[in-house]
């Protein structure tokens, strides 16, 4: 299968996040995007192309247009306040706190297009977010027409983004972004299968409302880990969504028989909705080794992952989400791609 990746989204490379109460190294670096890159030239795994501009429209069929601008001018805003380095929200509104009028403060801005100060928005964040929805774009375009599976190499990662605030290293949602170009090139019904680490929340608030999309997302129980407030195994839709978001939280300590369980119970349920295609939200966070995630799974067991995902026999979009090990990361994310060819 064809790899998509752009060195643009290289520019997003952040110092620090706030983690454990403190100012720590950032974890969600542009070496994870190169090392995954070096392993499918390595392998001779298949092609890699850059992205096609696909502009802001297919962007804003999923976010809304104040948080695209506010992206956009974002680091103008910030400098003009006499701010340099990367920024960090610490302000948000909370329950009976207001979302209207967006203030004009930028630290009121920051907190109320976020839902976590662990995301570090530098200078080079939009460009960067942009290639790598960009990217999403172009392997769903791939799949759209006729690949039998794709990978969107994507960096910064997607799936914690909401229609309008970011957090947990992610700004535009690419797997929703991929997954509502496919539906308005012609699928009737897509399925959006998140095997990360944490809990999809972003890709879930987008989609569930609607029949159309089904997501479904193996995490660790939000009860213990990030993002703490979205996740648990009674969601399952709303108005018409009602029936099409299911989650599958898991324990900490979670190893592959006990994930592999949770995947083929998923798996039944994407077979029950009959996608037109499906688009897999890969994080490799959890990974045994993983520096911030709690699960057991070993490299080996990423082509079992792989190959399980191939059994659907569906068109497969991959969009690649978490995985912070980055020696490994390489590694275990081909084997995802080369077990699924098999
Ligand atoms: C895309 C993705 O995987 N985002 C994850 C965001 C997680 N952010 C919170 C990280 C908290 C790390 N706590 C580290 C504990 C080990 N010292
Ligand atoms: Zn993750």
């Amino acid at each position: 299968m064809k790899t998509v990746f752009s060195p643009v989204q290289l520019a997003h490379d952040p110092k620090h996040e706030i983690s454990d109460g403190m100012l720590k190294p950032a974890v969600e670096i542009p070496s994870r995007a190169e090392i995954v890159r070096a392993r499918i030239l390595e392998t001779g795994f298949g092609d890699v192309l850059p992205p096609d501009e696909f502009g802001l429209e297919p962007i804003a069929r999923v976010h809304a247009g104040d948080y695209i601008a506010f992206l956009e001018g974002f680091w103008t805003r910030w400098t003009n306040a006499g701010r340099s380095g990367e920024a960090f929200p610490f302000v948000w509104p909370v329950r009976e706190l207001r979302t209207k009028p967006v203030p004009d403060h930028i630290d009121g801005l920051l907190g109320r297009y976020s839902f976590d100060a662990g995301t570090p928005l530098g200078e080079e964040t939009w460009v960067a977010a942009r290639a790598s929805a960009d990217t999403a774009l172009t392997a769903a375009r791939l799949v759209a027409g006729g690949d039998r599976a794709a990978f969107a190499l994507c960096r910064p990662p997607g799936h914690h983004a909401h229609a309008d605030f970011y957090g947990g290293y992610c700004f535009l949602n690419n797997a929703a972004i991929a997954a509502q170009y496919l539906r308005d090139a012609g699928a009737d019904r897509v399925a959006v299968l998140d095997v990360d680490y944490h809990h999809g929340n972003g890709t879930q608030a987008i989609f569930y409302d609607r029949a159309d999309v089904l997501f479904l997302s193996l995490h660790a129980d939000p009860i213990e880990e990030f993002p703490y407030f979205l996740g648990h195994a009674d969601e399952t839709g709303e108005g018409a969504g009602e029936g099409f978001n299911a989650n599958f939280p898991l324990a900490l300590g979670t190893d592959w028989p006990a994930f592999s369980r949770a995947l083929d119970a998923a798996l039944e349920r994407v077979a029950e909705f009959s996608p037109d295609t499906l688009v897999v939200s890969l994080g490799l966070d959890t990974y045994e080794r993983d520096p911030i995630s709690k699960f057991r799974l070993k490299s080996e067991e990423f082509l079992a992952l792989g190959a399980r995902l191939e059994k659907a026999g569906l068109p497969t979009v991959f969009v690649m989400e978490g995985g912070y090990a980055v020696d490994a990361l390489g590694v275990n994310c081909v084997n995802v791609l080369s077990g699924f060819e098999g």
